[in-house]
């Protein structure tokens, strides 16, 4: 990527930063900590890595996304109204019964989200459901999935981790948000995952480690690596910090989900405007 584009990733990914700030202050709830992990993530995806129509959002031969850690969706809610698929408006109905941003996707409010999710780890089994049926189809689209390290915890990943690579799903992307952390605190302490890379290649997975999940170019690469791989799923760990670009929420498990007092939100809106690009 050349430096003007890397530049204005970055100020799409400080415009999401400040969404997910203002939709959660207006809300008085929601998931500030594990939304912020992402933004780098889904910025380079919606808006360089998959194959996507802004004119068209539900393009037939569009690549699939599956937002598996649904209660993050504040983000995604943002990067669809930088695409102009929905109206800004909307944001600051999120979480409201008579707006389409419900606290997890909901695809009975509407067809962008591409499955309703919220219940950890049923996005894996959906994205694998997915890919293998735009295979058996003949269709070209890939599937990208973003999971959490949590979610690693579940049962059903592992299901799906297992067909995925029994069935060389190379049009499956799965992307760990790996912050270390769930709602109690440390994932290593609580119920360790570890060691990640071994346990999905013995599943027959490609894997890629990205130490700093939030730099764009280094994430781009991982994608760029992924489209090559032909003959297994990848995943790609991206290391992440929860809560990122706000410094009170930074590695701070109560940030999760937690109500933004006025002055917090002015806080953290003010920390947000002096953020170098
Ligand atoms: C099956 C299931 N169990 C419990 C929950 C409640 N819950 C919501 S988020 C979360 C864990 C958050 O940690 P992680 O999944 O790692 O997400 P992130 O750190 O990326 O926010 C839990 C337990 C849920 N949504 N689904
Ligand atoms: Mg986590």
């Amino acid at each position: 990527m050349n430096p003007e584009e890397v530049l204005d990733l970055k100020r799409k990914a400080l415009q999401v930063r400040k969404d997910i700030v203002e939709m959660t202050y207006r809300a008085q709830s929601g998931h500030q900590g594990g939304a912020l992990s992402w933004v780098e993530i889904g910025v380079l995806l919606f808006f360089k890595v998959m194959n996507l129509r802004r004119e068209e959002p539900l393009w037939e031969g569009r690549d699939r996304f599956v937002l598996s850690k649904g209660h993050a969706c504040a983000t995604l809610y943002s990067l669809w109204s930088l695409l102009g698929w929905i109206e800004r408006e909307d944001l600051w109905r999120f979480r409201r019964a008579d707006g389409i941003l419900q606290g997890h996707p909901s695809r009975r409010k509407t067809p962008l989200a591409e499955t309703s999710t919220g219940s950890l780890s049923q996005g894996t089994s959906v994205a694998v459901g997915m890919a293998l049926g735009l295979r058996m189809d003949g269709r070209p689209s890939r599937v990208y999935a973003l999971i959490s390290d949590a979610e690693l915890q579940e049962g059903q990943t592992w299901e799906a981790v297992m067909l995925a690579g029994n069935r060389s799903l190379s049009n499956l992307t799965f992307v760990l948000d790996y912050n270390g952390l769930q709602i109690e605190g440390d994932v290593h302490r609580i119920n360790d995952p570890t060691p990640i890379e071994r346990k999905f290649r013995d599943f027959k997975w490609a894997v890629k480690v990205v130490e700093d999940g939030h730099d764009l170019n280094l994430l781009y690469e991982a994608f760029n690596w992924a489209k090559g791989v032909e003959d297994a799923p990848q995943l790609i760990i991206a290391r992440t910090v929860k809560g990122k670009g706000i410094s009170f929420m930074e590695n701070r498990p109560e940030w999760h989900s937690k109500v933004l007092t006025e002055e917090l939100y002015r806080k953290a809106m003010e920390e947000l405007n002096s953020t170098p690009l």
